[in-house]
């Protein structure tokens, strides 16, 4: 374990036993690219105008995300002057936890520099894990024609791809995405990069597969509700539009609840167990959303002549949120039992090192 370099971190809660296994997710990029901006539209509900007063981060911010059962990460927001070179920067242990770096470019800058610092940050947290994904945010696309993104992301991706080519580095993958903060393309990509992290997605697709087929369902995400990030969706595409409607449903089941749902002694959360919504929409289309666990909803698009079948979505809907359940209840075993690994593990070293028998803790 390295050093830890004074003013680099946070918080110093750092617990080396720690046996939480929370994926680590990196805000990485040049400086004003826009990393705080993202997390804190994203998971703190700023609306973006008001990141145009955001100070610049000026040492590493870690936030722990645990709002739905499967949803579970930390959040590590970087300074953009981090410099790999300072020996009191220990990024092989940062490296090492984490599951997805996240390197923001700025589309409305010259991306020269952002390219080459991408490269060397992706060829030194290679080198430490290679089983990091690597996802890049083409950010701040709000300001730029539909032409000029596509263009925008070729070019990019052709760069990144040719460095990496040039030092032999061709089989580390790189997954491009448009950002702005402006619109739900933030939550997209977010909910992309989530998605990989959740080792339980093939199931969860699987579950809503089955789901819709039986229900005669068109389409049906799982959201998790506080952070608009959509965990899993069924094996037809997404298209942006769908997804726009199904946060802006969110918004308004949370929101007129919050303003006009009861307080006082009777309250209660804004979204519980009766949670649900039904919206017509005007081309025969039906939105349906439904509670499934205390933070994750289900929100379906079906026909109207489909919606007529009610009872049977509903008593499918009633078994495939017992299967999520166990699901959960499935993870919630293994937590526990690595947690008790490690703690095992922790009081054997502590024994060891109090009786200096530190070979047997070595070995
Ligand atoms: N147009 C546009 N501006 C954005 C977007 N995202 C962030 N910004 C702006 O970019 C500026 C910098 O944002 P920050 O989030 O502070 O950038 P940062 O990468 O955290 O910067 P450092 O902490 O200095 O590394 C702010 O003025 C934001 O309002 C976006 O999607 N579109
Ligand atoms: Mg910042």
């Amino acid at each position: 374990m390295g050093t830890r370099g004074p003013g680099v971190w946070d918080c110093d809660d750092f617990d080396p036993f720690s046996s939480e296994v929370k994926p680590r997710i990196l805000l990485m990029g040049l400086r004003r690219s826009g990393k705080s901006s993202i997390q804190k539209v994203v998971f703190h509900k700023m609306s973006p105008n008001e990141t145009l007063f955001l100070e610049s981060t000026n040492k590493i911010c870690r936030e722990d995300v645990s709002n739905s059962s499967f949803v579970s990460f930390q959040i590590w927001d970087f300074p953009g002057q981090i410099d790999f070179f300072d020996p009191t920067f220990d990024y092989e242990m940062i490296f090492r936890g984490t599951g997805a770096l996240i390197f923001v470019i700025d589309s409305q800058d010259d991306y020269v520099e952002a390219l080459s610092r991408l490269h060397l940050t992706v060829t030194r947290a290679y080198k430490v894990n290679p089983d990091i994904n690597f996802e890049v945010f083409i950010h701040k696309v709000d300001g730029l024609s539909d032409d000029h993104k596509i263009e925008k992301q070729r070019d990019i991706h052709k760069r990144a791809s040719d460095d990496l080519a040039d030092a032999g580095l061709e089989r580390i993958h790189l997954s491009f995405y448009l950002t702005s903060i402006y619109d739900h393309s933030i939550f997209e990509a977010f909910s992309k990069v989530v998605q990989k992290l959740i080792p339980q997605l093939p199931t969860l697709e699987n579950l809503l597969n089955i789901f819709i087929s039986n229900s005669g369902i068109e389409k049906a995400f799982l959201f998790d509700v506080v952070s608009k990030i959509y965990i899993a969706t069924d094996s037809c595409p997404v298209d942006m539009q769908t997804y726009e409607l199904c946060c802006d449903m969110i918004d308004v089941v949370i929101d007129i609840s919050c303003i006009y749902g009861l307080t006082g002694d009777e309250v209660g959360t804004p979204y519980d167990k009766e949670s649900m919504a039904i919206i017509h929409l005007n081309n025969t289309t039906v939105m349906y959303l439904k509670e499934v666990t205390k933070f994750l909803a289900l929100v379906c698009f079906l026909r109207e002549e489909s919606f007529e079948r009610i009872g049977l979505i509903d008593y499918n809907f009633h078994c495939f949120k017992k299967a999520i359940e166990e699901v959960f209840d499935m993870r919630l075993k293994v937590q526990r039992s690595r947690k008790l690994l490690s703690q095992r593990r922790a009081t054997y070293c502590l024994s060891a090192i109090q009786n200096g028998n530190i070979d047997s803790v070595v070995h």
